[in-house]
């Protein structure tokens, strides 16, 4: 064959392998991810009421060890260690208008410098306090995505200063906030309703803590508290999640300095990848007195050993800086894994927890989540309350409101008003005035 003809023979052939790979590739992608029930298989979830030295936990005072234990593994292999801060948080409020929203709150923003120092790291929360109130108002506290301007058109409100996802839906420019990003979250975000319902809202940019990008960690918290010597994470050491979650405890920390609000009273809450972190902050801080997961999948609520949608190597991947180094051991052989997210729902635990799953999410695998808090359910019960009010998971808008709380709600991956009426129903219900 002469030469130019083998050549293109070649290529032919080259371009029919490169087709052939292209299709395996997109077929095997497609293939990782299972969404079909009858292929989720059979998997053994670790027994939160078994230490692990063997002995059965009998007892609220069995589960005070045992809850010790639980935390110190999710430490270790899945969100890393958070490193104790020695400083005291101090703050500044930054702006006031007690006519916001026509005259229904008192906006403000607070920033909160998270060492003590003005020239440290800071992050600023925004608050939208009831006017119409007669007591401290309980607080709804969550992260978001795209700065707190995004949670409200109200012009009033500072631009997230720090690092921006760029894409239309956040109105960034540069990896910074415009103008433009002024309420792009706000659908999410059912601030009147909250108000209305007597609850302030407490927002944090998760920017502000950790930008939520792969290299986010330098621009992050997180080297501000590296031991002495240290310059790079080590396995066990926090990441994105744990940086995310820490920022909600200083939040709570002002909350305690601020006689506006019940400090005894806050319901965290958080969607998605920020519901994976409110569920973290919530087991770590038992001062949030409620804990609410939207969709928090992978994670978050859903159990790791289905296999379902997400997976903890996809996660893992996609998402690199979220977990500890020590997660990623296990992106193969999630069995090993000495814990599952039911464990970390117990953590919550005896505190009033929701669990809110959408029926065209199921990459977050609405029924690992279900099945997940239904595995949490004997350590409530143990704890003296009714857990979870169901055995198999309700249709679609029948909400469970017992101290473990569901729903599943029609629709895509999102926070929608129908959410918001749902966990405003079990905040009046589960928080009670303490004092
Ligand atoms: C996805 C990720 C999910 C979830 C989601 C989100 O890409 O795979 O685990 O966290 O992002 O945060 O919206």
């Amino acid at each position: 064959m002469p030469i130019n003809k083998l050549a293109a023979c070649h290529k032919l052939a080259g371009a029919v392998l490169t087709i052939q790979l292209l299709f395996s590739v997109t077929v095997s992608q497609t293939q990782q991810f299972n969404y079909d029930e009858a292929k989720v298989g059979a998997y053994t979830l670790p027994d939160p009421l078994v230490m692990m030295n063997g002995r059965k936990v009998a007892s609220p005072r069995d589960w005070a060890k045992r809850r010790q234990e639980i935390l110190r593994l999710f430490e270790t292999n899945v969100y890393g260690r958070t490193q104790k801060s020695t400083t005291r948080i101090s703050f500044a409020e930054t702006s006031r208008d007690p006519k916001a929203l026509g005259g229904l709150a008192t906006r403000k923003e607070v920033t909160v410098f998270l060492t003590g120092k003005k020239d440290g790291p800071k992050m600023n929360v925004l608050f939208f306090l009831p006017n119409n109130r007669k007591q401290p108002a309980p607080v709804f506290i969550g992260l978001n995505f795209n700065g707190n301007q995004a949670v409200s058109n109200d012009p009033g409100i500072a631009l997230a200063a720090s690092w921006l996802r760029d894409a239309k839906d956040t109105g960034a420019v540069n990896n910074r906030a415009t103008e433009k990003s002024r309420g792009t979250e706000s659908s999410r975000w059912a601030i009147e309703m909250i108000v209305k319902r007597g609850y302030a809202v407490a927002t944090i940019y998760n920017g502000d803590l950790f930008p939520d990008h792969k290299d986010g960690l330098k621009e992050s918290v997180i080297p501000v508290f590296y031991r002495k010597g240290q310059t790079a994470l080590e396995a066990y050491d926090w990441n994105a999640i744990g940086a995310w979650a820490w920022g909600l405890s200083r939040a709570v920390d002002y909350i305690e300095r601020d006689k506006d609000l019940d400090a005894k009273r806050i319901a965290l809450i958080g969607h998605s990848r920020l519901g994976k972190a409110a569920l973290w902050a919530g087991a770590q801080d038992e001062r949030f007195a409620l804990v609410i997961s939207n969709e928090s999948g992978e994670g978050g609520a859903a159990l790791a050993r289905r296999n379902f949608g997400e997976t903890v190597e996809r996660i893992n991947t996609s998402f690199p800086h979220w977990f500890c180094g020590n997660f990623k051991k296990y992106n193969r052989d999630v069995a090993a894994l000495p814990t599952d997210q039911h464990m970390l729902l117990t953590l919550i635990a005896p505190r009033p927890l929701y669990i809110a799953s959408a029926q065209e999410d199921q990459w977050a695998d609405p029924h690992g989540e279900f099945l997940s808090a239904k595995a949490a359910d004997p350590v409530y019960r143990l704890l003296g309350t009714d857990g979870l009010g169901a055995n198999e998971m309700p249709g679609l808008h029948q909400p469970i409101t017992t101290t473990i709380g569901h729903h599943i709600r029609a629709g895509k991956h999102d926070v929608t008003n129908y959410d918001w009426e749902q966990f405003l129903n079990f905040a009046d219900k589960h928080l009670r005035r303490n004092h």
